[in-house]
């Protein structure tokens, strides 16, 4: 149907003007389709709730669920009452249709106004968005090729070998003077840009690793379709290995110091990874880079102690790595990264990303409690404050604290009573992060617990995904499927159910992002751009308007969001971005059994 919108579209363009009012108005307007039903465009679970809101006053008061040719009616129900959108002059109503379980593919309708986009009620329903989220991060692999095999329409030559990288003056060291050539190659390319960062890769493969620690079984069974699959190893730590393996080059071998980014001094133009040929540099060693470093080293080194027969020493080298950086940190505990300073300093200067976090006291709690839940060694528990908060934050890259906590929770069997102060600390923080989540959830528009002001930050997606985790971490605590079903209220955010109406998932949903902020998108000549990516959202900031990146449709702080190459601020997908979706979809794969249940 929507080739019929499109047919509209067309006619429209090729109409002269005195007829366009005419056919604008179709002659039966409350069969067409609509963008003002909002809800999840990829589907629900068979026992879980489902729920639609429909924007604005026309239309109703019942609405029908039928199969995409409108034919047959397989639900009838009565839109609830109108409420006022949480941001604007809107009202909203919600269509509760959990009570239909029969596996099909279906639209919302509502009479007098128009159906949804189709959608799929079944098992196992997120299961292609959940692969593909994972399958982005192959797709932005540096160092090598993307042949049709696994990268298919979106295939492409090897970018950046970076096999000789340049010792930055900011970085220089007696046993590394300015100007000395290393080898860095591989890990993903972070955003849109081809520059690769140590602080934003912290949280992306630690969240990957969480999501094969938390669900083991269920993650060994997930064929992400990437060079490594059928091997021994989980698919979804070979692709964190593809990162985690370059980040073990960016530690000077002589003082167990990390550099705080490989990059080019500026941002290229928008071409293809192996068009661009810039000088790349290693910038700075700091505090967040070393910890980050250490926290997911620690991390890795558990995971990767199952996989000895089929990644011999790799465990033990991580742990080296991660206790060596740990000690750089302690002789150097507050150098910042300061990217005008660097500048004022040094040549040339650098102009890529900062990830300039100015308060790395979280850096320093995630990273003992890795190293603590790792090594069991208390001397990393007590060697700084764990609990300074009432409320674990939820994390992002610059505020990763909460991710210790997870990791105190999930292995507080094997720390034993020793540790019991410190996990009941960490589950009274997380719960009560998840119940203030749920309490918001109730009372808002969208019925989601993301939907506060301050969510609608660059990379508010992100947000959405990290609230969904903590969510799912809840339930992992206490059994009770509220969280659950919460959790996966956010995921029906990100694919759909907000104020936007995209799906802000590329190639997943009806309306999905066409031009992200996303180098190899944009150049590679294909016209979808590539999949499994998730766009930054919503973000009232709009701080790529002074680049001239106009168009956006509202300033709202839940409709900030506009589809357009340009605009770096709501629509450029990153590795810390589609962490927690990967997260957070394979978590709901996993669990989505227990969604429906009662407690
Ligand atoms: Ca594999
Ligand atoms: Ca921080
Ligand atoms: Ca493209």
């Amino acid at each position: 149907m929507k080739a019929s919108t499109m047919t509209l579209r067309l006619l429209r363009a090729s109409l002269p003007a005195a007829l366009l009012l005419a056919a604008a108005v179709p002659a039966a307007p409350a069969q067409g389709w609509t963008g003002s039903i909002r809800l999840n465009q990829v589907g629900f679970y068979p026992g879980a709730p489902k729920t639609a809101v429909v924007v604005g006053g026309r239309g109703g008061p019942a609405f029908h669920v039928t199969t995409p040719d409108l034919a047959d009616t397989l639900f009838t129900g009565r839109l609830g009452a109108p409420q006022l959108s949480d941001y604007s002059s809107d009202t909203t109503r919600l269509a509760d249709f959990s009570a239909l379980h029969a596996p099909g593919s279906y639209v919302l309708l509502v009479p007098g106004l128009g159906y949804s986009h189709p959608f799929e009620l079944r098992p196992r329903v997120h299961q292609e968005v959940a692969r593909a989220a994972l399958r982005a991060f192959y797709h932005n692999r540096a160092s090598t090729p993307q042949p049709v095999a696994y990268a298919g329409a979106w295939a492409r030559p090897a970018g950046h070998p970076d096999d000789t990288v340049r010792v930055h003056p900011s970085a220089a060291s007696a046993q590394r003077p300015a100007g000395t050539v290393l080898s860095s190659p591989g890990g993903w390319y972070d955003a849109g840009d081809y520059n690769k960062y140590v602080v934003n890769s912290g949280i992306t493969v630690a969240t990957l690793l969480s999501l094969y620690e938390d669900f083991p079984e269920y993650a060994a069974g997930v064929d992400a379709g990437i060079p490594e699959s059928g091997n021994a190893v989980p698919d979804v730590l070979d692709e964190a290995l593809w990162n985690l393996r370059w980040m073990l080059t960016m530690q000077d071998s002589h003082d167990g110091g990390v550099y705080h980014k490989l990059t080019e001094a500026q941002f290229s133009a928008m071409a293809m990874p192996s068009e661009v040929r810039a000088r790349r540099w290693l910038v700075q060693k700091s505090t967040a880079a070393a910890l980050d470093f250490a926290a997911v080293m620690a991390q890795a080194s558990r995971v990767l102690r199952r996989y000895e027969h089929a990644l011999p020493g790799l465990a033990d080298s991580t742990l080296t790595a991660a206790t060596r950086a740990w000690a750089w940190a302690r002789r150097n505990p507050a150098v910042l990264y300061d990217q005008n300073a660097v500048n004022e300093r040094f040549d040339p200067d650098v102009g890529t990303g900062t990830y300039g976090d100015r308060n790395v006291s979280d850096e320093w709690s995630w990273a003992a409690a890795e190293l603590y839940a790792t090594t069991g060694q208390d001397t990393f528990a007590t060697a700084v404050p764990l609990f300074p908060d009432s409320v674990a934050p939820v994390p992002s890259w610059s505020q990763v604290r909460t991710l210790g906590y997870y990791t105190l929770l999930r292995h507080r069997d094997r720390l034993g009573a020793r540790a019991a102060a410190e996990v009941r600390a960490a589950e009274r923080l997380v719960l009560a992060r998840a119940d203030s989540l749920v309490a918001g959830a109730k009372a808002r528009a969208y019925r989601t617990p993301m939907g506060l002001r301050r969510d609608y930050v660059w990379g508010s997606s992100a947000v959405a995904a990290n609230q969904g985790i903590a969510l799912v971490q809840a339930y992992r605590l206490t059994g009770d499927p509220a969280y659950l079903r919460h959790a996966l209220a956010n995921l029906d955010y990100l694919l759909g159910r907000n104020a936007t109406g995209y799906s802000f998932v590329t190639g997943h949903g009806g309306r999905t992002p066409q031009h992200p902020h996303h180098r190899p998108s944009a150049a590679d000549g294909v016209e979808a751009p590539v999949p499994g990516w998730l766009a930054g959202g919503p973000n009232p900031g709009m701080q790529d308007r002074r680049d001239g990146c106009t168009g956006y449709p509202s300033t709202l702080p839940d409709q900030a969001y506009v589809d357009a190459l340009c605009s770096f601020a709501s629509n450029e997908v990153a590795i810390n971005w589609n962490a927690p979706l990967v997260y957070l979809a394979n978590a709901l794969e996993a669990l989505q059994s227990r969604i429906g249940r009662a407690k």
